[in-house]
């Protein structure tokens, strides 16, 4: 079902032939021609209303009195008000109004001739001459526009026939070849399987080997560790048997503020204390349950962890007596303040002066498994399930002599990561080219129309400025309403109907209190793409009227049949064409 130009080339016609027909007598008033048989008498002179209703002399017609209930004796007075006058219009395109208006004192513009008002006493003049002048200029200017509009079409048509048939070709290929891509990927993952397989057999038929080599690598370190442990749970043992002194044996009658809240702050920490206590406690039932063996960089962040503990606490300790010292009643001369005092000041300087090692080096750094072996080091892009492990080892064992597991004098890259790199290079064509593929699929499924003709607008971006938004779309894409920022009004969603001049954008910017915004594309005939007005019929609901070259179809058989007719005629209100006669 297309829309063409056809009313131009009708009325076109109608005005050139309409003087054979307007010049029949016996036709009574208000009759098109095309009607004539209609209003015929019988043999006996009688009539029958169209609708079939009554019979009556067809003198009856038109003689300012109505008899037939749906009007059709008086198509050429007002009695009945109801049917229709046939305005001639020569020179102009016939027309009909409703016979009500009639002799109404109103020259009706769609009888350009002044045939509605004939009683005498309004006088309109014809004007049909003139206004079938300006009519038909504008007429052949459409129908200029709908010249080159179907020219543009038909460009569009082939290169959109073109386009779908190269995009198929390129389909077809690339599903052909997507079986192979697809078998790359999984061999090469079958290949790293194996690989990293290989590894995880490795590290399991090595592990005693490891683990002793680990030990020996660390046991001195940890000695080391040990000892510093133990060197800051000493400190923090001084301190605490301090203030348990100074906690025991201060004056109590001085009420020293400073020394009060020193003690306090012993007691909050006595109180955590204990807390953690119970905590690990509870810990400690659960280790010996499992009777869990520590490897030698359990133990040895074990002692890292005891040494920072302890230095923790001395830290702590430390503040409490330092900020008694500071505010304390001299006057008082409470020894247990003293003796406190001077076990700080004696520490003081050790602590001050580099609090971070005051144990020596607090912490031991903890060598790599490899420590002397750099040369090798490789740092692969994607790790893998083992990748992380596998490196490690690689170094380590170099340092404890199975470096030749790792690496040969001939291969510079580990095999694991050379297959890593194959697969990720494998999958990823295949993501390519699955995605490449839907892509394609989503053009080749696009309705362009039944030849293809829209396929020229895809992408296309076309705008109205209004005063105060910027309306646009992208055909077969999105709709946008800018102004300081940008809120879509939907996507392409569908053709509404299957007239192929309604597009449908949905889903876009939900509306406040409202629907998803969206909008009607409804497509005329021109020889440019543009938006030629927006509107915003209902609220969040938006329509675009644009012009096109896509919907300047050919002239239909009907229409160029109706440009050759001599005989067309207006066509009666309320009946289809073909109805006529
Ligand atoms: C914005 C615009 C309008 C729309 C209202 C609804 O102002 O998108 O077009 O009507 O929101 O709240």
């Amino acid at each position: 079902m297309r829309i063409t130009c056809i009313p131009i080339v009708i009325t076109l016609a109608l005005s050139l032939v309409h003087a054979n027909v307007a010049t029949d007598n016996k036709l009574p008033r208000g009759v098109a021609p095309s009607r004539a048989k209609m209003y015929t008498p019988d043999t006996k002179g009688q009539w029958a209303c169209l609708d079939g209703s009554k019979t009556i002399p067809f003198t009856a017609v038109n003689d300012d009195y109505c008899d037939c209930p749906d009007g059709s004796d008086e198509p050429g007075t007002p009695a009945c008000g109801t049917g229709y006058f046939y305005c001639s219009n020569i020179g102009h395109t016939p027309a009909y109004i409703k016979t009500s208006r009639l002799n109404d004192g109103v020259c009706d513009p769609e009888c350009c001739d002044g045939s509605d008002e004939f009683d005498g006493r309004t006088h309109c003049p014809n004007v049909c001459e003139q206004v079938g002048a300006v009519s038909r200029k504008e007429r052949e200017k459409l129908e200029r526009v709908h010249k080159e509009g179907n020219r543009i079409r038909k460009e569009y048509v082939v290169y959109g026939q073109s386009s779908k048939k190269k995009l198929k070709e390129q389909l077809d290929k690339l599903q052909a070849a997507s079986a192979s891509v697809k078998q790359a990927a999984a061999d090469t993952k079958a290949t790293l399987d194996a690989a990293n397989a290989k590894l995880k057999e490795y590290l399991e038929s090595t592990k005693l080997e490891r683990e002793a080599a680990r030990e020996r690598q660390l046991a001195p370190l940890i000695e080391q560790q040990t000892q510093r442990a133990e060197h800051a749970n000493k400190i923090k043992n001084l301190f605490r048997t301090t203030l348990d002194d100074l906690k025991e044996n201060h004056n109590k009658n001085f009420h020293d503020m400073a020394v009060k809240s020193t003690i306090s702050g012993y007691d909050e920490y006595l109180e955590e204390l204990k807390k953690q206590e119970e905590d690990e406690k509870k810990n400690d039932t659960k280790d010996k349950e499992e009777e869990k063996v520590q490897s030698a960089l359990e133990r040895m962040h074990a002692a890292q962890d005891a040494t920072y503990d302890a230095k923790k606490d001395i830290g702590l300790m430390f503040q409490l007596i330092k900020e008694m010292k500071e505010k304390y009643n001299t006057e008082y001369n409470d020894e247990a303040v003293l003796k406190a005092i001077k076990v700080l000041d004696e520490f003081a300087p050790t602590w001050e002066d580099s609090s971070n090692d005051f144990v020596g080096e607090e912490f031991i750094e903890i060598p790599d498994e490899d420590a002397g072996d750099k040369k090798e080091e490789v740092k692969p892009e994607d790790k893998g399930a083992l990748g992380e492990v596998y490196n490690r080892l690689q170094k380590g064992a170099s340092k404890i002599g199975l470096g030749f597991l790792f690496k040969g004098p001939k291969v510079s890259k580990s095999e694991i990561e050379i297959a890593q790199e194959a697969y990720n290079k494998a999958s990823e064509e295949e993501r390519k080219s699955l995605e490449e593929i839907q892509k394609l699929e989503k053009k080749v499924n696009t309705d362009y129309g039944p030849d293809e003709a829209f396929a020229k607008l895809v992408d296309q971006c076309i705008e109205f400025k209004e005063i105060e938004y910027t309306y646009t779309v992208c055909l077969f894409g999105e709709a946008k309403q800018k102004s300081h920022s940008d809120t879509s009004l939907g996507t392409f969603s569908s053709w509404e109907g299957d007239n192929y001049d309604t597009q449908l954008y949905t889903g876009g910017a939900r509306c406040w209190n409202g629907p998803e915004r969206s909008v009607k594309v409804m497509m005329t005939c021109g020889t440019e793409n543009k938006i030629v007005a927006v509107s915003e019929p209902s609220k969040c609901e938006y329509l675009y009227k644009m012009e096109t070259p896509a919907v300047c179809h050919d002239l239909s058989e009907d229409a160029k049949d109706d440009s050759n007719s001599n005989l067309r005629e207006a066509v009666y209100p309320g009946k289809k064409k073909h109805d006529e006669l």
